[in-house]
């Protein structure tokens, strides 16, 4: 199928000399380049991406063939904070692809055929998956939610789409792609760079002579750069080396309560006079052969351990704290129930996403697997969870609910 154009539109669309036009992108060496190494970037970032983000899915929907294990204890922490990095780390790279493709996708005419009708078809849910994939990710770290959708069904779901499609597109690109990287870089003896072109990256993709090796670099040191920045000034969230330089970062993972961030304090749950009520009590029921009831006084009288655990946030940040309380698998066996069960933890909350979480066989004998009645020595504070917390290692911190009262055996 070809269309035929009328003769002043094809003199538009076809001629050499105008810059930012179709034939702007006339020298196949560095388009080819520079989008073979900003898309395998972005590839090998949403891959990383999307590897961490479906074992965080897994977490928070647990299934029953592939049980979460209690350790290694950290690794949630780490998965998620290197979700969540290169995450952001791919913004600088993606806003440079697109603009680097974008006379692409108004080049006239729309349609050259059937093979370029199906590739531009395909291009959508390439484009607009990974816009939407970084869009709605940033804007939930920032906890800001300008949509009414449930971002984790929404975001789960679409990167499925945008996964496929970068696999697709991957597969189409492979060869030139290949064949692109391992060829070596045509660049510019120094002395015939023209310095105007070399100091500006923003001419490169106008800029088609034999400069295009050095402005090719600039663009991509700057692009890199961009990445590195936005990765070093917020990786502090979840990295505390870096803690001082995490100045875009949403959280600090010093400041709050007990000099730790808070996920919804007591006062927006509900529960303050609740946990303070003198009628409290930790209920251990179910399938035991002995429920138990226990007010703070019988809760903190039990022997309790201490262990070093993190919070780690889907959002990112986490902290490390050492929680005393007592073992789940203690009360478990006061109560009586059978060994090897699944256990529900239930908060005072009223309503609330959070208000639950589970722990699976694995999880629930662990030895550090506590309800903390103290956070590094001192005794909760409410917004930490008062009276008791549940806190096990390698879960999501929306796993490790707070204001407990009531321990279900399954
Ligand atoms: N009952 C209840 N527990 C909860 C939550 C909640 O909203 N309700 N938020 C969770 C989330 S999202 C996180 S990250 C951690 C944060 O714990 P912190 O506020 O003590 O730092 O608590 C978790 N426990
Ligand atoms: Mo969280």
């Amino acid at each position: 199928m070809k269309i035929a154009l009328p003769e002043p539109v094809r003199r538009l669309t076809t001629d050499a000399d105008r810059p930012l036009r179709q034939g702007a992108y006339t020298s196949p060496l560095r388009d080819e380049r520079l989008a073979a190494i900003l898309g395998s970037s972005l590839g090998i970032l949403f891959t990383i991406c999307f590897v961490t983000g479906l074992y965080s899915h897994l977490q928070q929907h647990p299934q029953a063939w592939l049980p979460i294990p209690a350790r290694p204890a950290g690794l949630y922490r780490i998965t998620q904070g290197i979700h969540v990095a290169s995450g952001i780390a791919s913004v600088p790279v993606l806003i440079a692809k697109l603009w680097l493709v974008w006379p692409r996708f108004v080049s006239f005419p729309p349609v050259k055929g059937l093979a370029h009708l199906v590739e531009r078809v395909g291009l959508f849910p390439l484009v607009a998956g990974g816009i939407y994939m970084t869009f709605s990710g940033v804007a939930n770290i920032a906890q800001w939610y300008p949509w009414r959708f449930s971002f984790t069904a929404t975001h789960f779901w679409m990167a499925w789409v945008t996964m496929g499609a970068i696999f697709a597109h991957a597969g189409a690109k492979w060869a030139i792609t290949r064949r692109t990287l391992t060829r070596p870089s045509r660049r510019p003896a120094l002395s015939e760079a023209d310095p105007a072109l070399g100091a500006s990256a923003e001419t490169t993709p106008g800029d088609g002579g034999p400069h295009a090796g050095l402005t090719r670099r600039g663009f991509l040191g700057t692009v890199a750069t961009a990445s590195a920045a936005l990765t070093v000034t917020t990786v502090g969230q979840s990295f505390p080396p870096l803690r001082r330089l995490a100045i875009l970062a949403p959280r600090d993972p010093a400041f709050g309560p007990q000099g730790k961030p808070v996920n919804r304090g007591a006062a927006n749950a509900g529960v303050v006079d609740l946990a303070r009520s003198p009628d409290y009590r930790l209920v251990v029921a179910g399938r035991v052969s002995q429920p138990l009831s226990l007010d703070i006084a019988a809760l903190e009288a039990l022997t309790a351990y201490t262990a070093t655990l993190p919070i780690a946030c889907v959002e990112g940040w986490s902290y490390s704290a050492a929680w005393r309380g007592v073992r789940i698998r203690d009360l478990l066996a006061m109560a009586g129930a059978e060994p090897d069960r699944t256990v529900r933890v239930e908060s005072l909350e009223p309503n609330g996403a959070y208000r639950t979480s589970t722990l699976n066989p694995g999880q629930a004998a662990d030895h550090d697997t506590l309800l903390a009645t103290h956070l590094d020595g001192e005794r909760l504070a409410i917004d930490h969870g008062y009276p008791c917390r549940l806190i096990a290692p390698n879960r999501a911190g929306v796993l490790q609910t707070k204001w407990v009262t009531r321990v279900e055996v399954l």
